[in-house]
């Protein structure tokens, strides 16, 4: 990008249809001190579906220097962010809720070597229907169907009692897509390190037994999705004495 002149970039309107013509070629001036371009996050989120040639480089017009991708997995931290801004976890340090979906992100693409921008997402995400007032729709419009999909299918239906949603993810886990799968085995991975970490308020040995007991049972149908992830549960369940 030179530092004067005009350069060649997309002009993108938020458009509620959002369909591929809202975008359109044009030349805007360079200011070389302040180049800002405001788009709308629907657009911002279409991108990813959209096959768009250069989308790199448009965005990198938009965006300084940063990826496309960086900045659609930062959108979705910040999103997850302000949804669980209220949130604590259970364990007796009352940790930030966030921690949680940043974890399980961050297990995805520093352990498990995923690089899927549509999954790291999604696992930013994965909580924010379940456990705060984020809606399908929402996901949608803001991150696009694919990311949607993905954390559809790794929400609970909350309208079923609490046994019945467990005995639910068990019979599920098999029919999930790859991209749930992934998320699902980082969140339980995740889940049961906190557990083995530091005791939530309020839970007994049993109960912590019987967790790990359940989540082996729903690991079973998510097996043949992810090597690393599976034998880093697989030592988990081993260290706790069940059978794997
Ligand atoms: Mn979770």
């Amino acid at each position: 990008m030179g530092n004067s002149g005009h350069i060649s970039c997309f002009l993108f309107y938020p458009n509620p249809s959002l369909s591929a013509s809202c975008f359109s070629r044009t030349t805007i001036p360079i200011n070389p001190n302040r180049i800002q371009v405001l788009i709308h996050p629907a657009v911002i989120s279409r991108l990813s579906d959209l096959k768009l040639q250069n989308r790199k480089s448009s965005f990198t017009f938009c965006c300084g220097n940063m990826s496309l991708e960086a900045a659609l997995i930062v959108e979705a931290a910040n999103f997850a962010a302000e949804k669980h801004k209220q949130q604590r976890r259970k364990d007796p340090e009352k940790t930030p809720y966030i921690n949680h979906p940043l974890g399980v992100a961050r297990i995805l693409s520093h352990e498990a070597e995923i690089t899927d921008t549509a999954v790291l997402q999604a696992a930013l995400l994965h909580d924010t229907v379940e456990d705060t007032n984020t809606t399908f729709a929402e996901i949608e419009l803001h991150f696009g169907q694919d990311v949607r999909n993905i954390v559809e299918e790794v929400t609970d239906d909350k309208t079923l009692p609490k046994m019945e949603r467990k005995k639910q993810q068990i019979a599920h886990a098999p029919h999930c897509s790859h991209k749930a799968k992934l998320v699902k085995l980082a969140d339980k991975l995740y889940n049961l390190r906190d557990l083995k970490r530091c005791t939530p308020e309020g839970w007994s040995e049993e109960r912590v037994q019987e967790y790990f007991q359940w989540a082996s049972e729903v690991v079973r149908g998510l097996r043949g999705t992810n090597s690393i992830l599976e034998a880093k549960l697989d030592h988990l369940f081993i260290d706790q004495g069940i059978a794997v």
